[in-house]
């Protein structure tokens, strides 16, 4: 396979991809911190309407944080809820803040209002369709993704969907970060791979996507 393994890579987009980033305490502090959001607020799998059919996406997801992504049939917006439980998200863990401030001082990025924390979830054989990240009213503020278990490969496009793609493998730690105009890039995940040490007992993938999403400051 020709994705871009295991070099650390920063582009004038932008767009860092730094392999290896969490330490192997941080990604059990991870995994522990799925688990306990996971049971105030379950996985949940969004839907969407392509051409008036409703389509349901390839992965489940949950949110900490004040603010939740979410999609069904009224399209893609955040919530203040957990669209089943209705209860709000749990707040974001402080261990997750605190990679959040380290990934971003390791890019050299300024220190940013972490909103949301988006969890997707990948089962074996799920992915996610190129798309651009566009639901924020804050369409500057860098976006971070922290990987957990099953290697991914991951596509990066540029503005238009026509765009010519670059393949990344995220492994399990790597953190990638799309700040300036590769904020807006499309990008996605093609697919999960069988991964040996995985530390998911079910195979999968997790993201963790930590999110500016209003306009207000820190
Ligand atoms: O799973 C990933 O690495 C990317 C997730 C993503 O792009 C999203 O949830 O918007
Ligand atoms: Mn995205």
């Amino acid at each position: 396979m020709s994705a871009k393994a295991s070099k650390e890579e920063t582009r004038a987009d932008g767009f860092h991809h730094i392999p290896g980033f969490l330490s192997v305490n941080e990604i059990h502090a991870l995994l522990d911190a799925a688990r306990s959001i996971c049971l105030e607020a379950p996985l949940l799998r969004p839907r969407m309407t392509i051409g008036g059919k409703v389509i349901d996406f390839k992965l489940t997801l949950t949110n900490a944080g004040p603010l939740g992504w979410w999609s069904d049939e009224r399209g893609f917006r955040y919530v203040d809820r957990h669209p089943v439980t209705e209860m709000p998200f749990p707040p974001i863990p402080e261990i997750i803040l605190d990679i959040g401030k380290r990934a971003l001082a390791r890019c050299e990025l300024p220190p940013m209002r972490i909103e949301n924390c988006l969890i997707n979830h990948y089962a074996e054989g799920e992915s996610l369709g190129q798309h651009q990240d566009r639901t924020e009213e804050d369409l500057d503020a860098p976006i971070l993704s922290l990987s957990v278990g099953a290697d991914a490969l991951f596509l990066l496009g540029g503005m238009d969907r026509k765009n010519p793609t670059r393949k990344y493998l995220l492994r399990s730690g790597d953190l990638v970060i799309q700040s300036g105009p590769s904020r807006r890039a499309f990008h996605g995940i093609k697919q999960i791979y069988p991964t040996i040490g995985n530390p998911l007992r079910d195979r999968g993938r997790l993201n963790f996507t930590l999110r500016k999403v209003t306009k207000e400051t820190l």
